[in-house]
């Protein structure tokens, strides 16, 4: 078969424009299709910003970020877009309907299809106790829906534009635990030959993750499974004990 949405991080060093001192440094690791791969680590340590590269939000000083092989400084964005679905940690809403947010990306998906998202996303409930259903009205920045309503949404729009990889920046951090459980097993079919990278705070989202990688100051500072990091790593036991 065709390779699709394998994902390479090459000695990636990486500084904000202006910036003296690189957030990143020196990060490789690979992400095939099928596998959830889960990025974890304290506030600043350089989990959004290790995201951002694949979508070109920025391109590193140094190393390669490689899609299938080629890397994306190659690409066009657009090529990119249609093939990486990133849910941002701060999930944007545009105003419109709830309909025109979710068709974002794949303009002809059928209703039946925002449908699916909606009830993988955990989000059909609320959509559905609207008057106006989709056809709901959706305020600038989504300000007219709760933090967790507008997190659910953002990861249904990525659903329906059925990207080859995945990236959630801490989408299910807004989410009560049940919730988060509920939607990362309903995301497991849908998602089960993508590849998956999930930044997360809590430990409960990416125990099951294929390999976990461990971010401090802009290094990855450990990698394993969750069992793995346990017996290894001490950076990760004190995230699991805080
Ligand atoms: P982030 O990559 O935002 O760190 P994080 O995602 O791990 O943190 P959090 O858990 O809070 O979401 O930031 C890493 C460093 O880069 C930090 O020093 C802030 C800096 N930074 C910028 O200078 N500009 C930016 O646009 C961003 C996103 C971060
Ligand atoms: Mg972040």
């Amino acid at each position: 078969g065709t390779l699709a949405g394998v994902v390479e991080y090459r000695n990636v060093t990486f500084a904000y424009p202006g910036a003296e001192s690189p957030v990143l440094s020196n990060i490789s690791f690979t992400a095939q299709p099928g596998q959830t791969i889960a990025i974890i680590g304290s506030t600043g340590s350089g989990k959004t910003s290790l995201l951002s590269l694949l979508p070109r939000l920025y391109d590193p000083a140094e190393g390669e970020v490689l899609l299938d092989g080629v890397p994306v400084s190659r690409m066009d964005r657009a090529d990119i877009t249609r093939r990486v679905a990133l849910v941002p940690q701060r999930p944007y809403l545009f105003s419109g309907t709830i309909e025109h947010n979710l068709r974002f990306g794949k303009t002809d998906a059928t209703d039946q299809e925002l449908w699916e998202a909606l009830q993988v996303a955990q989000g059909d409930e609320f959509v559905r106790a609207k008057k106006n259903g989709l056809g709901s009205r959706i305020s600038q920045g989504g300000t007219n829906v709760s933090g967790g309503q507008r997190q659910r949404l953002c990861i249904a729009r990525a659903l329906v534009s059925r990207p080859r990889v995945y990236l959630f920046d801490d989408s299910f951090s807004a989410l009560d635990v049940a919730t988060d459980a509920r939607l990362r097993a309903a995301l497991k079919g849908i998602t089960a030959d993508a590849t998956v990278i999930i930044v997360a705070q809590r430990i409960s989202t990416i125990t099951e993750a294929d390999q976990i990688l461990v971010l401090d100051n802009g290094r990855i500072v450990d990698r394993g499974t969750h069992q793995e990091l346990l017996e290894t790593s001490p950076t990760y036991q004190e995230i699991v004990e805080s």
